[in-house]
């Protein structure tokens, strides 16, 4: 990691947790136990991946505009959270632990993590409206588009149905794209979109080509990962019936695979026109990840 990629990414990581504290919803507003069940969440120690993406992206079209992008950053991260909540629900993936730390239901009960994950959907979508109109329609249009039924929530369907549904390439591609890819795509978009730019395509599908291959190295860490540096147990796919790409061509196309989409974000950020240093760097640390 070179000093001035260090450097970038805890500046904005910084930024990405005082947008948090500054826009997460206010404990003065919310029911005690509901305000302590969705900060047990948010404050869990995520690596707050889609916040630094959407802030990066703000730098990458126009520096400086990172500091404009505090809300999109926090309401990715509150989309996020709430998929995990509910992801770790018994009736879904049923897991005891994130993130280190007792799952929401665990810590609590299974009606309250609902109701966490429901309220940091609903407040996301506050904070993206609290913008001037046209950034804030656009800004909604896109994170709606991504947690919305044909992304995140169909994606999910589909890797909850998992290799019951029939084990394909097509399905893979459904699942990937939508569970994982849709939000850090959006990630990228809602940044970029805050300071100034739209896009023609071409940086949707480079933050789909890193959507994909940060589940690639999702599913190899699954595979091959330590469960004590990843918080969660890992070995647990094949045992769920999880439909994976190496589970489907084998470890190594996987590993080519993630080669060859993490270039291709690269590649995407250039012809996108946002300047790539930072990003690129930022993309290959993520599929390079061990945790
Ligand atoms: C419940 C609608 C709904 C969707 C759930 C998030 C999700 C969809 C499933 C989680 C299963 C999973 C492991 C997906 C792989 C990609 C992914 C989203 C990993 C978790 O994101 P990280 O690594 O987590 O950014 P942290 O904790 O660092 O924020």
């Amino acid at each position: 990691m070179s000093g001035t990629f260090a450097a970038e990414r805890a500046r904005l990581l910084a930024l990405a947790d005082e947008a948090l504290r500054r826009h997460a919803p206010r404990a003065a507003d919310v029911s005690p136990r509901l305000d302590a069940a969705m900060r047990h969440a948010l404050d869990a120690g995520g690596k707050r991946l889609r916040p630094l993406l959407c802030l990066a992206a703000a730098e990458a079209v126009r520096p400086g505009a990172a500091a404009e992008a505090g809300r999109a950053a926090a309401a990715l991260e509150c989309v996020h959270t709430y998929s995990l909540i509910h992801d770790d629900l018994p009736c879904m993936d049923d897991a005891a632990t994130r993130r280190g730390k007792p799952t929401v239901h665990v810590a609590f009960d299974q009606a309250t993590a609902v109701l966490a994950g429901d309220g940091l959907l609903a407040h996301a979508f506050a904070l993206t409206a609290d913008h001037e109109p046209e950034t804030a329609r656009d800004l909604t249009a896109l994170l709606a588009a991504a947690a919305g039924p044909s992304r995140l929530v169909g994606g999910q369907m589909e890797d909850t149905i998992g290799l019951a549904g029939g084990a394909s390439r097509a399905r893979l591609d459904v699942i990937q794209r939508g569970k994982t890819a849709a939000m850090i795509a959006a990630s990228l978009l809602m940044g970029a979109r805050v300071a100034g730019k739209r896009d023609d395509g071409a940086l949707a599908a480079a933050g789909d080509a890193l959507g994909r291959a940060f589940q690639v190295a999702d599913d190899l860490l699954d595979l091959e990962g330590d469960a004590a540096l990843l918080g969660k147990p890992a070995g647990t796919d094949a045992a769920k019936g999880k439909l994976t790409l190496h589970g489907l061509e084998g470890a190594e196309a996987a590993r080519a695979e993630l080669r060859a989409l993490t270039e291709a974000y690269v590649r995407g950020l250039a012809e996108a026109g946002l300047r790539p240093d930072f990003l690129a760097e930022l993309g290959r640390s993520l599929v390079d990840r061990r945790s």
